[in-house]
């Protein structure tokens, strides 16, 4: 019997809202001025400091971001609110963000010609969950009348990858057959909308891809997983101190502090090579040279760091073509980055050309898997 793991659907959903860079940068100007306004005698004393202006220029130039997709923009965009409005839900009523993830699940259970049955583990993974218990994952198997078993997993931007690793795993274990693994990344709540550096970074998007044995699959696009391979290395620079804790810290549970936060630059220059090292260690292991790569399905944080990761592998500047971008119309979409480029560029590679999805970040944290087209 082979044992070949296989990927052999994914889907991708975002929410039809969205906001561009010119839209998020008034508001958070607004918000700026009302607050330089009201404390503008504190900032003549020099006991506040003054809020600068964000760019919408220096966002797309340090970044590459345009736009970003947003679950609720009522609320995001307010100057007396800068967070978006969600409506709390009954626990009888499906959670956001279950719903969020079915609706990606159901597009790779269709690209994968996977019914319900087909399917005896759920994998929601990704860089928040809306609640610690029951799991999103059970939540999201009862919805869709999974047999097996569910959990969720937290590693922030390598969620996915490390999803994937878990599924690739527990295939080639035997413990299951069919492995859907879900990335709802409903992080616009956890952005902190009056922090110039970070308020543009961020948006919201939902991915799964379904992963089973070469034996039991039909779809039309089946990608031999070669391998995968795992880093971490703990840091600071990227850091989120929202937690169960708080309450009984007697500290303000929505702090800055508690909202995402991170050292952009030092993540810049400690991540870009540690990712370039990753992988090609990964494809040295099977003897393959960067050149032979026909796609790379990177990380979507900034295309200044995809850039920079190509070219030290490749000796070259990547195309489009090579090394797709989505960031520009999604912005930063925690773990989902990866999926996404692969969701939107893998139908046309032909048999036996392979490809690279790597996710790197927060943790520090870098998940790759080396794929083949069958
Ligand atoms: N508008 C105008 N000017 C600005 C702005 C702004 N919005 N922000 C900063 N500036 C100014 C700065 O003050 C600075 O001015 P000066 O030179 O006078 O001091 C100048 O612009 C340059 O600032 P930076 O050096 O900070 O700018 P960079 O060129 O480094 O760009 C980036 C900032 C875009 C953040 C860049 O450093 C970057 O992308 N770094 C990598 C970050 C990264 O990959 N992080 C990983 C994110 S974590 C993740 O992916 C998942 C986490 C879990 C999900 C969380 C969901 C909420």
């Amino acid at each position: 019997m082979s044992q070949q793991i296989v990927i052999s659907g994914v889907g991708v959903w975002h929410p039809q809202d969205s906001i561009s860079n010119q839209e998020l940068v008034e508001s958070y100007n607004a918000y700026c001025d009302k607050f330089n306004a009201q404390h503008s005698s504190e900032i003549e004393s020099g006991e506040v400091q003054a809020m600068p202006h964000s760019s919408a220029e220096f966002i797309e130039k340090a970044s590459g971001i345009k736009q970003r997709y947003i679950y609720k923009k009522d609320g995001a965009l307010d100057v007396d609110r800068m967070k978006p409005l969600i409506e709390p839900r009954a626990d009888e009523v499906l959670s956001h963000q279950a719903e969020f993830a079915i609706a990606s699940a159901k597009i790779a259970m269709e690209k994968a010609n996977k019914k319900a049955d087909d399917i005896d583990a759920v994998i929601v993974s990704c860089a928040y969950t809306q609640r610690s218990y029951p799991a999103i994952a059970i939540e999201v198997q009862g919805a869709l009348g999974i047999k097996g078993f569910g959990f969720d997993m937290l590693v922030a931007c390598s969620a996915a990858t490390f999803g994937m690793h878990r599924a690739f795993e527990m295939l080639s274990a035997g413990s299951a057959k069919c492995v859907l693994v879900i990335n709802p990344e409903l992080v616009s709540p956890q952005v902190n909308y009056k922090d110039r550096d970070s308020h543009f970074i961020f948006g919201d998007v939902s991915t799964a891809t379904v992963l089973e044995r070469a034996e039991t699959a039909t779809s039309e696009h089946v990608y031999d997983v070669l391998s995968t391979k795992a880093v971490t290395q703990f840091s600071n620079n990227i850091r989120s101190n929202f937690g169960y804790l708080t309450r009984a810290e007697d500290v303000d549970p929505y702090g800055a502090d508690k909202l995402f936060h991170q050292a952009g630059r030092k993540v810049f220059k400690e991540v870009c090579p540690m990712a370039a090292e990753h992988i090609s260690e990964h494809l040295s292991r099977h003897d393959i040279e960067p050149a032979n790569v026909k796609r790379w399905w990177l990380h979507q944080a900034n295309i200044n760091m995809n850039t920079l990761i190509a070219k030290r592998l490749l000796g070259r500047e990547a195309s489009r073509e090579e090394a797709p971008i989505v960031l520009d119309e999604f912005a930063n979409t925690a773990s989902a980055g990866s999926v996404i480029a692969f969701g939107k560029y893998h139908e046309d590679l032909v048999s036996g050309d392979v490809g690279i999805l790597c996710s790197f970040g927060a943790g520090y944290s870098i998940g790759s898997l080396v794929l083949k087209k069958r």
